[in-house]
């Protein structure tokens, strides 16, 4: 039995830029699980800095080292292994790392696609895109780019004070086109009146407007605002979710299995939707052909219904570390249908993209 960390760089085409910063490339943490002839990987969604989340690739490598690669022994179901991990507070993404390592694993070991292993499946998933900030005449161009390839639904980030006139000159631009905006976190209840200027534009959504950790202002916003609401940042656990639908703080969520621990929890969070009424959709954290094959095989569940910010690996990378990237026709991407995640790795590129390696187990 082994467990292998690799920090790989891999440069993006364009830098990407949210309100809380820009990134020029994707520095993965790709784990490789070895144990009775079965390799599973998976990818943990960290990033080299704690902006998006509290946790960076340095606290993950960390809890997956000191706390969670020992729980691997005996190759638990990625159910065992979340319950034994329950102790441990937060850190949920370098737990999601080890526990989508385990569905790999699992579904290798049975011979069966991960699609198909994550319960009843549409075959496909519905794929949106989500353009970073950038001047309007790049922004303007991406949208038309993107309307052209067939996504579904593009989704703006934007930042204070400017939200307004990049949200108008696209619907201006694309009058029919579902848009949404996606704050990530960077206004306060104090700034509603610049939210409620959005209403106008017909968003589907905006997301994660308030505090990264919020709830309740957020069910203050909703109550102002008439642009639905989607959380993202602030949705950790089964248990948030069910709190935002419960005061009515989103109608819907994005899931990022990382985010919230996993696959089993990212499943659950689709049914309490569901009984809610709400809506869910499958976010990307501009991951590796790894990570994204995950996040694929959730979007294509029955239980997520809106498309998500799966873009094929052509969007971000000009090679990716897998030989076999997604390809999207009419707005849909096809998950894999050979064992598991059903990536192949380039190892000869992957090599070469790896920074540093540790041998964990
Ligand atoms: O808020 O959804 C987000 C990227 C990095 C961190 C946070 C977010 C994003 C994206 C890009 O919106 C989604 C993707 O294309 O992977
Ligand atoms: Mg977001």
């Amino acid at each position: 039995m082994s467990l292998t960390v690799r920090h790989v760089s891999l440069p993006f085409l364009a830098p990407f830029t949210t309100s809380f910063g820009t990134e020029a490339e994707r520095d993965a943490l790709v784990l490789q699980f070895d144990s009775e002839g079965v390799r599973a990987f998976a990818e943990c969604v960290t990033s080299a800095g704690p902006y998006y989340s509290y946790e960076d690739n340095q606290t993950a490598l960390h809890v997956i080292r000191d706390y969670l690669a020992g729980l691997l022994k005996d190759n638990p179901t990625p159910q065992a292994f979340s319950e034994a991990a329950e102790h441990i507070r937060g850190h949920s993404m370098a737990k999601a790392a080890v526990e989508m390592l385990l569905w790999d694993y699992h579904a290798k070991a049975k011979g069966v696609a991960l699609s198909r292993d994550l319960g009843p499946s549409k075959g496909y998933a519905d794929v949106g895109v989500s353009l970073g900030i950038d001047r309007r005449e790049v922004t303007l161009k991406r949208v038309g780019d993107a309307v052209k390839r067939g996504y579904q639904r593009v989704k703006l980030k934007i930042e204070r004070g400017k939200e307004y006139d990049i949200v108008k000159s696209v619907r201006d631009a694309f009058p029919e086109i579902p848009l949404s905006a996606d704050a990530n976190s960077c206004y306060r209840l104090r700034d509603a009146p610049a939210l409620k200027r959005l209403d106008r534009f017909g968003l589907v959504y905006i997301e994660q407007p308030l505090g990264h950790d919020d709830l309740l202002d957020h069910a203050k916003l909703a109550r102002i605002i008439s642009t639905p609401i989607c959380l993202d940042e602030s949705i950790t656990s089964a248990e948030r979710a069910s709190q935002a639908f419960e005061t009515d703080a989103a109608e819907v969520i994005n899931i990022k299995p990382g985010r919230v621990g996993g696959l089993g929890n990212s499943i659950q969070i689709a049914k309490i939707a569901k009984k809610h009424k709400a809506h869910v959709w499958v976010g990307g954290m501009l991951e590796t052909g790894v990570g994204r094959s995950f996040n694929v095989s959730l979007a294509s569940t029955r239980l997520v219904d809106y498309p998500g910010d799966t873009s094929p690996n052509d969007k971000y990378y000009a090679k990716d570390i897998v030989k076999n990237p997604f390809t999207m026709t009419g707005g849909r991407i096809r998950p894999n249908k050979s064992p598991g995640i059903g990536v192949e790795l380039d190892n000869v590129f992957l090599a070469r993209v790896t920074k540093k390696t540790w041998k964990l187990l």
